[in-house]
Order: C-alpha cells, then structure tokens, then sequence
C-alpha cells in the first residue's frame, strides 16, 4: 500500500485484534492508504494497565495513534486528526445534515453501544452466561434499533448514501462484533445486515476487521 504519510516516521497504532475501537481506525488508515505500524496491546492479558501504555494513554484503553510527536488516544479523535492532516478519501460528507447524520450514528455506537458491551466483562463475574448474554443483547439491540430507524431515510449502498463515510468505519466493527462474537439475531435488523454485507466486499474494511489483525489467534 502507498504510504501517503508525510515526514519520515511511519505511523503507528497500539492495537488489539479483537478491539472494535481499534478496528474504526483501522479502517480509516486503509482508507486514507496510511502506512502503519502495528503494535500489539494485549487486553486480555492487562497490557494495557502497564506503565509503559499509560504514559500513552492514561485511561488504559487502545486504540493509540502516534504520528511523530503527536500521541492520540479515542478513536473519534484519532479519526477526527487523520482527516484534517491527511484529507486524501474524506470520511466526512460536505453536506452539513449529512455530516452530522454521521456524527449521530458513530456516538450511537461510541457512546450508547460500545462502553455497555464493554462493561460486560467487568459484571460479568456476578452474572451468569445467560444473564451476560442477554445485558449484551439488550444494549446491542437498543442501538441497533435506533440506527435502523435513523439511517432507513439516509442509507443508499452504505450508512448515509453510496459513499462509505464515518458511520460506516464505527458501524461495520459493531456489527460484526455482534454477528461473529454475540451471535446476535440480526433479523430485526434487516438494514444493518445489508450494510454489513456491504462492507465484508470491501477491501479497506475487510483487512481491518479482527482475523486479518497480526495479534489474531490463528486458530
Ligand atoms: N472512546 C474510546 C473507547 C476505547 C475503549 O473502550 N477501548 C477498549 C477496546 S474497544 C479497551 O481498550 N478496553 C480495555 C479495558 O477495558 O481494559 C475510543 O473510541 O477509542
């Protein structure tokens, strides 16, 4: 892939495979034909709790972009910077209503889907496998229901029209967070299906999903 990175120090990007944070900027980097290097962060085993990944992001969580001097941690962030600095296949429409459809679908998912999901690990020594599937379900399903009812007015082939933006980068790791790791009934959401069928055909998208990542376990 052509770098496209300005200065001489490649980018690189703390990571974890299975993160779908991680998974949002990843995509935007194949997007954008970023060159990264990626640098494993290990959430299972508390890699990200050492002193040595605090110094980069003292709240403990990947995704972490450096580029050159510049440290960034929270993908909404990170997307927001390699947009301005590296403007090559914009991930934000020009239309202001659109853009802002995009911002509404990313928070949903970054702010009302992600951290309960996220969360469940921590209850989950007081629940059992049923009660923690279905916490999972619950707030998987919330959000999903209120994408379905945003983007039915916005959706062409992707979130908002024919043209993968935003929405699309935080959508299609939820997604399939939800189909391959929670084995969600996605029947009730027949749009968010097509989507997701959308962006398994994509290049960008396909290489930043959690099997291709060089943390992934083989099996
Ligand atoms: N708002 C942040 C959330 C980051 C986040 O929750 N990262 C998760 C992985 S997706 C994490 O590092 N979790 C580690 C932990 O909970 O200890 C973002 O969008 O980057």
């Amino acid at each position: 892939m052509a770098s496209g990175n300005d200065g001489n120090k490649k980018l690189q990007l703390y990571s974890y495979f299975r993160s779908s944070c991680s998974c949002r900027v990843r995509i935007g980097l194949n997007l954008k034909g970023l060159e990264y290097e990626y640098k494993a962060v290990n959430l299972v085993k508390g890699e990200q709790h050492s002193p040595e990944f605090k110094k980069l992001n003292p709240i403990g969580y990947v995704p972490v972009l450096v580029d050159g001097d510049v440290v960034l941690s929270d993908s909404f962030a990170i997307l927001m910077y390699l947009e301005e600095k590296y403007p090559q296949h914009p991930l934000l429409p020009s239309d202001l209503h659109k853009k802002a459809i995009n911002y509404q679908a990313a928070n949903i998912v970054s702010s009302s889907i992600q951290p309960l999901q996220n969360l469940a690990k921590y209850i989950e020594e007081k629940l059992n496998s049923d009660e923690k599937l279905s916490w999972v379900e619950n707030h998987i399903g919330n959000g999903f229901t209120a994408l379905e009812k945003l983007l039915k007015d916005y959706a062409g082939k992707f979130a908002t029209g024919d043209e993968v933006y935003l929405a699309d980068l935080f959508l299609a790791p939820q997604i399939h967070a939800a189909i391959k790791r929670f084995n969600l009934d996605m029947t009730k959401y027949p749009l968010l299906l097509r989507l997701h069928e959308a962006y398994s055909e994509l290049p960008a998208f396909k290489n930043a999903m959690p099997e291709k990542q060089p943390d992934a376990p083989s099996s």
